[in-house]
């Protein structure tokens, strides 16, 4: 339908979990090796920051081992084809949205493969390990944690999020629980702004009830199926 014009995806977890990167609340998800309290939060890092390094070391290691899946490449699609507006919200921090081709990516939650220098604010790209401790490159400080946004900590330019959220035409959860906020909340303030919205999700996310439409399946089924139903214009 020619309404559409500007629109915003969020995607979560499941949008990896066929590339074999674990969810986090799925049965065998992350956390069921540890408790999120013990490894995602500043309290967490301060009180114990081996475990919290280890924790993501391990991550960051395993998400150079996957690939992209056919729910990332159709993301990636719609980034090349849409002569629109898009916005691909991921609370993800793995970089297979890049790595499939998505240029206009926004991680909310941060990324695994960038450090954080504690002395000097700099973030650069890391695809190591942190548990020794390494010189940031910029300060030569040993200050590099994880950039990743921890429990309590705010998530990065939601100001950016929100301006497109004002802007969108539709707006498309794929892939997410509905359970963490300030993401969980994006598609009331949608509803709230008047815009379409749609779920696509293995099952029905917590906030299930607040989307106009919701598709329940693999991510790398709905997601192709979606792309192509919008790129024809043959949906609303
Ligand atoms: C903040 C980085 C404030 C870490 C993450 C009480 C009520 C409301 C809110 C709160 C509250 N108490 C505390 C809060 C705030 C808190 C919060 O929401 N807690 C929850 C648990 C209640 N939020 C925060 O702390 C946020 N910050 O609020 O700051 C503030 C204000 C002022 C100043 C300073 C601060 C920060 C939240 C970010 C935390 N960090 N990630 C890491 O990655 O290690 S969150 C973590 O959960 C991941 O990012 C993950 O992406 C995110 C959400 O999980 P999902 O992606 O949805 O994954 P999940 O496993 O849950 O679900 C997967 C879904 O996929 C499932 O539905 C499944 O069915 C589906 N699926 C599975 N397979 C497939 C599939 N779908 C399709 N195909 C498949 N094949």
């Amino acid at each position: 339908m020619d309404s559409i014009r500007n629109i915003v995806v969020l995607t979560g977890a499941g949008v990896s979990a066929e590339s074999g990167i674990d969810t986090f609340r799925g049965g065998g998800g992350l956390w069921e090796q540890h408790r999120v309290e013990d490894v995602a939060t500043p309290e967490a890092f301060a009180r114990d920051p081996d475990l919290v390094l280890r924790f993501y070391d391990m991550r960051r290691e395993a998400i150079q081992t996957k690939e992209p899946n056919a729910a990332h490449r159709a993301l990636a699609r719609l980034d090349a084809e849409w002569d629109g507006e898009l916005l691909i919200v991921t609370q993800n921090v793995d970089d297979l949205h890049e790595r499939a081709g998505a240029r206009r990516v926004l991680h909310m939650h941060g990324e695994h493969l960038n450090a954080w220098c504690m002395a000097c604010d700099e973030r650069p790209r890391w695809t190591g390990t942190l548990i020794d401790r390494p010189a940031c490159p910029a300060c030569g400080e040993a200050a590099l944690r994880p950039d990743i946004v921890w429990f309590g900590e705010m998530p990065y330019r939601m100001d950016e999020i929100f301006a497109a959220l004002e802007q969108a035409d539709l707006f498309v959860s794929i892939g997410t629980s509905g359970a963490v906020y300030p993401a969980a909340g994006f598609v009331r303030n949608a509803r709230e702004l008047g815009v379409e919205t749609l779920e696509l999700n293995l099952e029905p996310s917590q906030g299930t009830l607040w989307f106009d439409e919701a598709r329940h399946g693999p991510a790398t089924e709905l997601v192709p199926e979606w792309v192509a139903e919008i790129l024809a214009g043959s949906r609303a």
